[in-house]
C-alpha cells in the first residue's frame, strides 16, 4: 500500500454501469487514460467489479469502478448483477453507459430508477457515436455523447463528473470544536488488537486534523492518562479515547475536561450520530432471545478478546441482564434483510466510505430496525453518552438539549 495515498474511504467513488457490450470497460479505460479493464466484443467480458484508485483531474482522488453488465443472465449472471448492485451502495457518482446505436433497455431504465431512488448523481454516456446517434428518447439533462474509439467527449465527461462532485461543504472530524493552541489528549491502548508498529486510520486522521487547526496532540495509553493530565501545565481541552477504554478513561478524566471517542467523532463525521444515539435506547427494552446484529465494516483477524464478537456481547448481557442472540457480519457481508433483528450495532465504519455507511443506515431505517455504533453503545452502557457528545454542544444545539 502506498502510505501517501488517500484512504479508499475518503475517495470519491465513480462507477460505470450498463448492459453488456455497451462499452463500460472502454469508457473506464478512456477516462483513466490507462488500460485497466479488458475490452472485447464478447458479451459479459467483465465478470467482477474492477477497482482503480487514482488521482483524476479535475476531480482529485477517486476510486473508479468498472462493473459487469446489468443484463447478465443465468445463475452466474444473476450473481454478477447482485455484485453490481452492491457497488451501487458505495457509488458517489454513477455513469450509465449506453450503446448509442441501440435504444435504452429495460435494464438501463431500472438502473436509472435505482440512481434516482438512492439519490446518486449520474451521467448517461451515449457511447459509440462513431457508429451513429440514438434514435430513441434522449435525456438531455444527464446525457453526453461520446466515442471511446475516436476519443470524443471523454474530456467533457470528466468535466461533467467533476461538476457533479459536491464541493465547499467539506466535512470535519473536529476542526469546528478544537482551536489553535488547544491541547487534545488521545488515548490509544496498545493491546493485542492494535496493529503492529503503526496507528490505525481514524487515529491518524484525528491527529492530522488537530495539527491542521494548530492545536497540539498528546498521545497516551489508558493506564497513563491520569499521570499524563497531571504532568501538563495547561488544562487540556478534551480527551478522545478508543471507545473500548471508555469506562476507565471516564474515571481518569476530570469533569471540566471534555471527553469523547474516535468512533463518536466518526459517527458525526459520517452524519449518523443523532440516529445512532436514539437507537441505543433499544437496550432498555431488550428481552431474552431478541436478536442483535453486530456488524463490522472490515474483515480483520479476530483476537481472542475481540471487541465485536466477545467484548460487546459480554457488555450488552451485563448491562441488560438479558440473554440476546447475537449474529455477526463483517466486510461487505451486510445482510439485506434486517427485520428479524431488534437492533444493529455497527462499528465506526472507518474502512467504509460515507455512501456505504449511509446505505446501511437507510437499509435499517427502511426496515424500522434501530442501528447504533460501537462507541455510542459503549458510552451509553457506561452512563456517559451525554458527556461524550458534550463536545459538540457549542456547534450543534441538538447535542446541547440532551
Ligand atoms: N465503434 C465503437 N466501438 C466501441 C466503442 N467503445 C467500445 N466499443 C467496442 O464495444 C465492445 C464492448 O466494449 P467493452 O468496453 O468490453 O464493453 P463492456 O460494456 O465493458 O462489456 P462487458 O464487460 O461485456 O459487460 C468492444 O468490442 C469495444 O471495442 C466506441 O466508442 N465505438
Ligand atoms: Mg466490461
Amino acid at each position: 500500500m502506498d502510505l501517501n495515498a488517500v484512504p479508499s474511504a475518503n475517495r470519491t467513488h465513480i462507477a460505470f454501469f450498463g448492459v453488456r457490450n455497451a462499452g463500460k470497460s472502454s469508457v473506464m479505460n478512456a477516462v483513466t487514460g490507462q488500460n485497466i479493464a479488458i475490452v472485447s466484443d464478447i458479451k459479459g467480458t467483465t465478470t467482477d467489479p474492477v477497482y482503480k484508485a487514482m488521482e483524476l483531474l479535475p476531480l482529485g482522488p477517486v476510486t473508479i469502478i468498472d462493473t459487469p453488465g446489468i443484463d447478465d443472465e443465468g445463475t452466474l449472471g444473476k450473481l454478477r448483477v447482485e455484485k453490481t448492485k452492491q457497488v451501487l451502495r458505495k457509488t458517489d457518482i454513477a455513469v450509465l453507459v449506453v450503446d448509442a446505436t441501440k435504444n435504452m433497455t429495460a435494464a438501463d431504465e431500472a438502473m436509472l430508477g435505482l440512481f434516482i431512488e438512492q439519490k446518486i448523481p449520474y451521467v448517461i454516456a451515449y457511447n459509440k457515436i462513431d457508429m451513429g446517434l440514438p434514435t430513441g428518447k434522449i435525456d438531455k439533462e444527464h446525457g453526453i455523447f461520446i466515442s471511446t474509439k475516436q476519443n470524443k467527449g471523454i474530456f467533457e465527461l470528466k468535466e461533467r463528473l467533476a461538476h457533479l462532485l459536491k464541493t465547499g461543504d467539506e466535512k470535519t472530524l473536529l476542526k469546528d470544536i478544537v482551536s489553535a493552541g488547544d491541547i487534545v489528549i488521545l488515548v490509544i491502548p496498545i493491546d493485542k488488537a492494535a496493529p503492529k508498529g503503526r496507528l490505525i486510520l481514524p487515529q491518524q486522521q484525528t491527529i492530522r486534523e488537530i495539527l491542521d487547526v494548530g492545536a497540539a496532540a498528546v498521545i497516551t495509553q489508558d493506564d497513563k492518562l491520569a499521570e499524563t493530565i497531571a504532568n501538563l501545565k495547561v488544562k487540556p481541552k478534551m480527551v478522545i479515547t478508543d471507545s473500548q477504554a471508555f469506562a476507565n478513561v471516564n474515571k481518569q478524566t476530570p469533569d471540566d475536561i471534555l471527553l469523547t471517542s474516535f468512533s463518536i467523532l466518526f459517527s458525526r463525521y459520517k452524519g449518523n450520530l443523532l440516529a445512532q444515539m436514539n437507537a441505543v435506547k433499544t437496550f432498555d427494552s431488550l428481552q431474552d432471545g431478541d436478536e442483535i446484529l453486530i456488524a463490522e465494516g472490515c474483515t480483520h483477524h479476530r483476537q481472542c478478546d475481540d471487541i465485536g464478537t466477545v467484548k460487546l456481547p459480554r457488555w450488552i448481557k451485563n448491562y441488560t441482564g438479558k440473554e440476546p442472540v447475537f449474529t455477526f457480519s463483517s466486510g461487505t457481508q451486510f445482510p439485506d434483510s434486517l427485520d428479524k433483528y431488534k437492533l444493529v450495532v455497527h462499528c465506526g465504519g472507518c474502512m467504509l466510505n460515507e455512501k456505504e455507511m449511509q446505505y446501511r443506515l437507510a437499509c435499517a431505517a427502511r426496515q424500522n430496525v434501530p442501528m447504533t455504533n460501537y462507541g455510542t453503545a459503549i458510552a451509553y452502557m457506561n452512563g456517559i453518552l451525554k458527556r461524550s457528545v458534550q463536545v459538540f454542544a457549542d456547534v450543534d444545539k441538538r447535542y446541547a438539549v440532551l
